[in-house]
């Protein structure tokens, strides 16, 4: 039998994801969105129904509103949300979109409760903590998508910056989705060649400022709306890991209790993802100064956290 992928949120994000799904075949996909919108989700899953001869996967795919039909997920992807605008923080956010997890915590618990959860909604550290605290899920079982997309970030600006294979770039981003998330430079290498040892610090600095900025960057450009291509990708790359025992190490957002000195918070850091979901939290010495750069931003997370109020 195949796996079951559920999507909650069909927007931007949800329809990449359904695509990326279906074309790496990790199983039969729902699409679930409000019940406005139920038709545009059958819409879109009608739509890669009909680009499979051509996209050459098979797969069930489908549209709902309704948390019966997701019933025995696997995984289940949670961009429902609304997205940034331009001129707004992820924290702007906090009111709308706590009110949406509390809805989506409540239906993934009665419907999917063995499932891996991959959180996407912003602002992204405070929604993954409020639904785990909401399901009561394992936290093997409840991971959030930031670190993925802000080391993808940080890779691509890096081999941009440098003229090289983005393949060969290979590094980690630490702390919270926001503009004092914590680029490793030190750890960052160039095919084994150490990026320190082949960059300068303007331009490393440059690249860091850029990559705490991406985000921003990317909802100027559009005005309306934040990134989605990238985001889809980052989370279905954690979903993989997940349901082919890949055991990939990728910096997810993972409940720390005691690790890196933090307790009860969910903190970018490296994360061991397979079968069993997030297996086991990497610890790396920091240096001071990394220390004191991690220390702020979970500083900030906390507060975003108290904010939820649970
Ligand atoms: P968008 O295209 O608006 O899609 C969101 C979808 O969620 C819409 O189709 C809504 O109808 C749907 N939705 C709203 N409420 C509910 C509900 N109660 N139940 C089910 N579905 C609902 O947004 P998007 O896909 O561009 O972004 C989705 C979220 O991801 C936003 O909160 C973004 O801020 C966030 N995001 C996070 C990252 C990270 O790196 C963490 C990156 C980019 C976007």
């Amino acid at each position: 039998m195949r796996k079951k992928i559920a999507l909650i949120g069909g927007g931007q994000i949800g329809q990449i994801l359904a695509m990326l799904a279906a074309q790496k075949e990790l199983g039969d996909i729902v699409i679930l969105d409000i019940p406005e919108l139920e038709n545009p989700a059958k819409g879109k899953a009608l739509d890669l129904m009909e680009m499979a001869p051509h996209g050459n996967y098979d797969a069930t795919i489908t549209g709902t509103s309704d948390y019966k039909d997701i019933a025995g997920a696997d995984v289940v992807i949670i961009t429902a949300g609304k997205p940034r605008q331009a001129g707004m923080t992820r924290e702007d956010l906090m009111a709308v979109n706590l009110g949406i997890i509390k809805q989506v915590a409540e239906g993934v618990k009665q419907n999917a409760p063995k499932a891996l959860c991959i959180i996407v909604t912003n602002p992204l550290d405070a929604m993954v903590y409020a639904f785990w605290k909401l399901t009561g899920f394992p936290k093997h079982q409840v991971i959030g998508m930031a670190g993925t997309l802000d080391t993808a970030r940080w890779r691509a600006f890096v081999a941009m910056e440098l003229g090289v294979s983005v393949s060969d770039v290979a590094g980690t981003v630490l702390g919270g989705h926001g503009p004092d998330m914590v680029p490793l430079p030190r750890l960052t290498t160039v095919g084994g060649v150490p990026l320190t040892e082949i960059a300068t610090k303007e331009q490393i600095d440059k690249l860091a400022t850029r990559t705490r900025e991406a985000g921003t960057e990317i909802v100027k450009l559009f005005g309306k709306g934040s990134a989605f291509f990238s985001p889809a990708w980052s989370a279905i790359i954690i979903a993989e890991s997940y349901l082919k025992d890949k055991r990939r190490v990728l910096p997810c957002a993972a409940l720390c209790e005691g690790e890196y000195g933090v307790n009860g918070l969910f903190i970018g850091v490296p994360c061991l993802v397979g079968a069993k979901g997030m297996e086991k939290i990497f610890e790396i010495k920091l240096t001071d100064e990394e220390k004191a750069m991690l220390q702020k931003t979970v500083g900030v997370v906390q507060k975003t956290v108290e904010e939820t109020k649970l």
